[in-house]
């Protein structure tokens, strides 16, 4: 037998960019736990961090490629993919073919397609989901800094002493980060603003909260830049020997925000909280201004990004620890695919296409003759071409535009039109439905390269399972390719640190300073320090420099070496509400899911905290809908409509309404938040406004509801709603329809699957309004059960679920309450869970703290809730905040 073995691997979901360590038992069984000797978590993880060992299972896996839908070879595949392209090529040019990529490729993935794309095709058509997240990030730091550089480290968020999160939910983003700052405020007091037009999980255990109006940022940072100016906070030496433009941007500022009982009402906040703000700012000198979707997904995103910049560049507050602006970024390796230069207006290694030297050194170093010498089509643009027909063959690897671009409908008719798509994944997803060729990739388990964090930090993703069926990985499927177009000897990598070592060369190639992004010093790595890589920092030059936070010494990558103060002025976010959509809807992420739920998904313990799409409600927005908790709602744009349950929550400002971005074709019937979104983008960074678009949304008037568990993996179809999510042993799907309740008796029967072995318990009662089925297999045990009737008629999920996991045969008891449709013993339903880590439910929380656990320690100490990854600890306050509340009462 072999003998169990550890390996140090990272992350594949956010950008904070945990070290995990995945062990492999003698028997074969996997399990994963937070590395210590990682520098970003210390061997801490979030719950989906923890959870990762509960999505390597190869159900669901794509094994082998597929064309048209049939199973074909790689080489068959491989051969007609570099056909088509060629084709396209030779017919209609280069700027026919595009790529559609993904910061949750490797950057070695990342490397290949980048060079074959910009090096080989000659067309820059390739662009990445970084496009809809770092964007305008990257366009603000250019702007002012000259490269796309993220100054800070996160030892910055443990010496900071005020942390300003504005536009981002760190608590459910990039939980172990914020379970970092959260500590360090322990020891040493940190205050933390958070601003945000909702009350999320951050800004709960925040010292103040400004729910800006949507978009309102430039002006508040303006107004404090104004602010900073009038009371004489400004760093005059740093700014005259630093930066340029400071006068014309103060300028600008003050006539901008002329008072902050201006920018009180611009932004609608109360003038008090504005001030508050304003002068903890101006009198703390280590202050970090973190920043995530709810500045950068804007039509003005980089101008919020540089309105934040401006204020650090004033004080000075830069390039120091506990200091700066700093990016947080999304995806495990959004920054690794900035760094190699994967999207479109970017050529490699953080040069662009500005000036013929710069072009011409890349080719000369890719030896590429026919190298793009112009910027390509970003995400938005790249679609809309793809559906006039300029773009004749597309390649989609590890991201899922069906779901998640905005105005996603005019995405999947552009798919459906293209005469040839590609898509590389590792599942079925509502955009390998396209997919002309389906190719299947080695997922994380089983990938073999680096990523690069929010801090600059790389890190090995290491392989520890090998990959199921055909799967391969993405580096290697693109090789093979371009190897089929001709370009062989320029794409003959053996191994991906062959790959990591050109791409460390590149950064290094005629680079004597000017580009802060130099891997020089790893230019050389042999093959075993490649594999026994620890995380480092970036810089990393040939000549030793080690720099961890940048700009310390006051020079800048800019030609003056001066950082640049960038004139803003607020404008109007894209469409304003009116009558005919009165709320303005934001979207994004909850705190167990991972985007569009292809792996988070399956995982019942990450499927407990929310398990139906939701869309939050001001009560007062809610009742004036007549729409109460769990009411199935309609929501239009001017882009779509979708379907969803209505969540009540204080939550929301009046006004304004929330969606999850998560659902996907996969999991319910019509509720991808990708169909309201607006495709306008931002004019510098062409990052979509998805954080705000107008919306209607008005009641559903149900029929009927029906729940429905089962073993089986089904996507029902007839139904005006459907959602499902996994539970142990299988699918708990929940339906509901606006048909008459016998109709939707007889849609739902469709769904049972009863085979002739099967035992089928049935009951309808006299009226015909309720029906309750259950299947039970040979073994006596429930295989499946439905029930339908009135919502409020439905049994706990929690009962039905225990029948389903337990796999033993149903007493007589359970028989009866199945088809009663109510559990026998009045077990008391553990509710909604809360910690997803321990699987602990609201209804014991409370239970608990009825019962005297009155602190989180408490709580911890009595049911482990909260004691691992932390992201529940602010609910779990609130729910002993509402008891002392009552008590006081
Ligand atoms: N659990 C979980 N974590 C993730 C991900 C995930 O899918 N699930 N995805 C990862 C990725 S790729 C990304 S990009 C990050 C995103 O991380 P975040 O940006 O933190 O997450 P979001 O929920 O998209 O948006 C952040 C907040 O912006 C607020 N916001 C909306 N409009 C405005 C505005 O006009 N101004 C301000 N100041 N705020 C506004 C929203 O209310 C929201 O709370 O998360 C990463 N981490
Ligand atoms: N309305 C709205 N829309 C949004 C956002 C929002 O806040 N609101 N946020 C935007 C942001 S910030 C982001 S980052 C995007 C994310 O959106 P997507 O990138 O579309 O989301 P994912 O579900 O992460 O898609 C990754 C895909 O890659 C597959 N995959 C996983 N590993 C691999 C691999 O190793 N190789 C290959 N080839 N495939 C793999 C997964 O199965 C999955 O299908 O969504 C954007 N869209
Ligand atoms: S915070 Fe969670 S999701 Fe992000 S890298 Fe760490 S464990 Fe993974
Ligand atoms: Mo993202």
């Amino acid at each position: 037998m072999e003998e169990a073995r550890e390996v140090r691997t990272t992350c594949p979901y956010c950008g904070v960019g945990c070290g995990v360590l995945a062990k492999i038992a003698a028997d074969g069984t996997t399990s994963v736990r937070g590395d210590p000797g990682h520098p970003a978590n210390f061997g801490k993880l979030c719950s989906k961090g923890t959870a990762l060992g509960e999505t390597l299972g190869p159900e669901g896996r794509l094994l082998e490629p597929e064309i048209g839908g049939r199973q074909a070879g790689w080489d068959e595949a491989l051969d007609l993919v570099a056909e088509k392209f060629s084709r396209a090529i030779a017919k209609h040019g280069p700027d026919s073919v595009a790529f559609y990529v993904s910061g949750q490729l490797l950057t070695e993935d990342y490397y290949v397609a980048n060079k074959l794309m910009k090096g080989f095709i000659g067309s820059a058509n390739i662009d990445t989901n970084s496009r809809l997240c770092m964007a305008s990030s990257v366009a603000g730091h250019r702007r002012a800094f000259g490269e796309d550089i993220v100054p800070g480290v996160y030892e910055d968020f443990e010496c900071a002493d005020l942390i300003v999160l504005t536009g981002s939910n760190t608590a459910w983003c990039h939980p172990v980060l914020y379970r970092r700052m959260l500590a360090a405020r322990g020891e040493r007091g940190t205050k933390i603003v958070v601003i945000d037009p909702r009350r999320t999980a951050t800004a709960d255990a925040c010292d103040l909260h400004l729910a800006l109006d949507p978009g309102t940022d430039v002006l508040l940072f303006n107004g404090l830049l104004a602010h900073l100016v009038q009371s004489g906070k400004i760093d005059s030496d740093f700014i005259r020997d630093h930066t340029s433009g400071f006068d014309a941007t103060a300028a600008l500022a003050c006539a901008d925000a002329p008072s902050i009982a201006r920018v009180a009402k611009g932004c609608g906040l109360a003038a008090a909280d504005v001030q508050a703000f304003y002068d903890l700012f101006a009198e703390t000198d280590r202050t970090l201004t973190a920043y995530s979707q709810g500045v950068n997904q804007s039509a003005h995103g980089t101008d919020k990004v540089n309105a934040i910049i401006n204020c650090h560049l004033a004080t000075g507050r830069i390039g120091r620890p506990g200091t700066g602006p700093f990016s947080v970024t999304g995806q495990p390796n959004a920054m690794g695919g900035r760094e190699v230069g994967g999207l479109a207006n970017q050529l490699a290694a953080h040069m662009d296409f500005a000036d013929e030297a710069t072009i011409d050194r890349v080719s000369r170093f890719w030896k590429a003759a026919d190298i793009a010498r112009r910027g390509g089509l970003k995400a938005v643009d790249m679609f809309q071409a793809v559906a006039d027909g300029r773009i004749k063959a597309l390649w989609v690897m590890g991201t899922n535009p069906a779901v998640s671009m905005p105005d996603a409908s005019r995405v999947r008719a552009a798919l459906a039109k293209c005469d040839f798509v590609v898509v590389s994944d590792v599942t079925r997803t509502d955009t390998t439905r396209y997919a002309d060729v389906l190719l299947p990739a080695a997922a994380w388990s089983e990938k073999d390269g680096t990523v690069t964090n929010s801090e600059r930090r790389i890190s090995r993703q290491r392989p520890f399972l090998p990959a199921p069926g055909e799967a391969r990985a993405d580096w290697r499927i693109v090789c093979d390719v371009a190897a089929r177009m001709g370009f062989g000897d320029a794409f003959a990598y053996q191994a991906p640190a062959e790959i990591f070592r050109e791409h460390a060369a590149l950064s290094a190639f005629e680079n004597s300073g000017e580009r802060l992004f130099d891997l020089g010093g790893m230019a050389n790595l042999s093959d075993e320090a490649y594999s026994a890589f620890a995380p480092r920092h970036w810089p990393a030059s040939e000549r030793g420099e080690r720099q961890t936070r940048l700009f310390g010494d006051g020079r800048f990558p800019t030609p003056d070496r001066r950082a640049r103060f960038v004139p803003v002025r607020q404008e109007a976010t894209a469409f304003t509400v009116d009558a005919d959509n009165p709320l303005a809807l934001n979207t994004g992420r909850l705190r167990d899911q991972w985007h569009t739920m292809t792996r988070t998904g399956n995982v019942p313990r990450l499927m407990a905290n929310a398990p139906e799409p939701a869309v939050d409600l001001h009560p007062a927005d809610a009742a004036a809908r007549h729409l109460k908790d769990g009411d199935l709602a309609h929501l239009s744009t001017r882009f779509g409509f979708v379907r969803a349950k209505v969540r009540v929550s204080e939550a929301q400002r009046r006004g304004q309404a929330f969606m999850p971005m998560h659902w996907s074709g996969q999991f319910a019937a019509r509720a991808a938040a990708g169909l309201l979104s607006s495709p306008i983008t931002d004019p510098h960074s062409g990052q979509p406004e998805l954080k705000h678009v107008p919306v209607r949304i008005v009641r559903e008037n149900t029929g009927w509801a029906g729940v429905l568990i089962t073993r089986r993996d089904l996507r029902p179809t007839g139904f005006v709603h459907w959602s499902r999510h996994a539970v142990e042993g299988g699918w708990v799907y929940e339906l509901t329809g606006t048909e008459p309740p016998d109709q939707g008796i007889l849609l739902a029967r469709k769904l049972l699957g009863v085979r002739q072995q099967d035992q089928f318990l049935e009951y309808t009662d006299r009226r015909g309004l309720a029906y309750r089925a259950a299947s039970i297999d040979d073994g006596g045990a429930m295989a499946e059960a439905l029930l339908v009737g009135a919502p409020e008629q439905l049994p706990a999920r929690d009962w039905l679920v225990s029948l389903l996991a337990t796999r033993q045969p149903l007493s007589t008891a359970d028989r009866h309450a199945l088809l009663s449709g109510r559990s026998p013993v009045p077990t008391p339903a553990i509710g909604r869970v809360v910690c997803a880590c321990f699987h602990v439910g609201i209804n014991q929380l409370a239970s608990a703290v009825a019962s005297g656990c009155d602190s989180l320690e408490a709580i911890g100490a009595t049911l482990r809730a909260g004691t691992n990854c932390g992201s529940c600890r602010s609910e779990i306050r609130a729910i002993i905040d509402a008891r002392h509340v009552q008590a006081a009462e």
